[in-house]
């Protein structure tokens, strides 16, 4: 790693001069269970309890790096672990770190969503000759664990948990990391941070998040279409049994976007357009699309399956659908989210997806899922990050 540039923690989002980085001995000695010591840190942000578990190997705060590798000062031997000095993570082996942001009220669909992102790009992403893998054990796991099983089982993913009062947010809810190799072999990892809806309800609980937002390098904000109150009254009047949000009880979708604007303009002190690519995404689509009264035209782009696994990256296709997309929200009576969200972004793109493909039924058991147009706003982030061309 170079001495003077600097690194974002993907796990605490602080960022810090390489030469500020240590590091942890991955040596037989010192993992023997007698030489490990108590790492307060770690355990505070990753939510570890149990003094058997706070134990960790020895910690190098004085390394000088040769070729990737500091000698440890306990033993002897060499490691090449780096980790985070704010929260002693592992800091993954990476030739960039982009942290991706998910932004939406709660029950948005932001866990559905990063779960079958997730899966769409481990199953499909070789069509663009790139290799998905997740970075750590610990990534691998939990997204085992919080989605890959509870969709087999079509068990519902349960709703994300806002941290305690004062606690670390991140720590409540680590984020899921993945490196992607691109064809040229640059290895790239992807942090998705899905928090709890609740995180995004105030500006006030809303400063917690601010560094992973203001160092995101793309925001997907989601926005479930029933917050919308013509979208809601026309569900209810065809199926007055459909259990719906009332979108009054929740975070409406402008006051989001102001809290994000305002975030992260307070804490880059910048004003004016932010520079930061934002996909705003509206999720449960399978709702329109089965709703005789809201379903689009039946040429729409929307309506199609999304080309981009099968045809190559189409940007066009983006570009349509992005268009009918603002089409649909003024006949919706939302024309004013729509313009502040042109005014404040300098580059925007609307996207409409289905994670699961269809609703959980009465008791709560949730399909299997099938999902549409999911991997869009991704793929359009990566494009404009300029990482896979037309
Ligand atoms: N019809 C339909 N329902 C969906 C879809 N995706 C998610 N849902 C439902 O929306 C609800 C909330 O989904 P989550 O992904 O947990 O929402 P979230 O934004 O992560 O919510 P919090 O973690 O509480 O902030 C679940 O009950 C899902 O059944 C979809 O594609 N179609
Ligand atoms: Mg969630
Ligand atoms: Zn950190
Ligand atoms: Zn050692």
């Amino acid at each position: 790693m170079d001495l003077v540039r600097s690194t974002v923690c993907p796990y605490c989002y602080n960022k810090f001069p390489n030469s500020k980085i240590i590091w942890r001995c991955s040596s037989g000695s010192c993992k023997r269970p007698e030489n490990l010591e108590e790492d307060g840190k770690y355990s505070e942000y990753h939510d570890v309890h149990g003094a058997a578990a706070r134990r960790m190997p020895h910690i190098i705060t004085a390394g000088k790096p040769k070729n990737g590798f500091v000698q440890c000062d306990k033993c002897g031997e060499f490691t090449n672990v780096a980790i985070c000095p704010e929260c002693h993570s592992i800091l993954p082996k990476t030739d960039e770190n982009i942290i991706i942001s998910i932004i939406g009220a709660p029950s948005a669909g932001k866990s559905y969503f990063v779960g079958t992102l997730l899966k769409q790009l481990n199953e499909k992403l070789s069509a663009f000759s790139c290799g998905m893998q997740f970075t750590t054990t610990e990534s691998r796991e939990m997204y085992e664990n919080k989605f890959e099983r509870n969709f087999e089982r079509g068990v519902p993913v349960p709703a994300t948990k806002p941290p305690a009062e004062n606690m670390n947010i991140v720590g409540a809810n680590l984020p899921i990391l993945c490196d992607l190799t691109d064809r040229h072999l640059k290895k790239r990892t992807f942090t998705f941070f899905d928090a709890a809806g609740e995180n995004f309800e105030n500006e006030g609980i809303m400063r917690y998040v601010a560094p992973y937002i203001s160092h995101s390098s793309a925001i997907i904000l989601l926005l479930d279409p029933t917050q919308i109150p013509y979208v809601n009254n026309a569900l209810a009047e065809e199926n007055p049994r459909m259990r719906l949000r009332d979108p009054k009880d929740s975070v409406s979708y402008e006051s989001i976007l102001t809290n994000t604007i305002s975030v992260i303009h307070q804490h880059t002190r910048s004003s004016g357009r932010i520079k930061i690519p934002l996909a705003v995404g509206f999720s449960k689509w399978d709702l329109i699309e089965n709703s005789p009264l809201l379903r689009p035209d039946e040429n729409s782009a929307i309506l199609r399956p999304s080309p981009h696994f099968s045809q190559g990256f189409r940007k066009i296709d983006c570009q349509n659908v992005s268009l009918e997309i603002e089409g649909l929200l003024a006949a919706w009576g939302c024309q004013n989210f729509t313009v502040r969200v042109k005014q404040s972004f300098t580059k925007v793109n609307f996207f409409a997806f289905s994670a699961i493909g269809a609703s959980a039924d009465e008791r709560g058991n949730v399909p299997i899922v099938v999902p549409k147009r999911v991997e869009d706003p991704f793929l359009w982030l990566l494009n404009e990050l300029g990482m896979i061309v037309k």
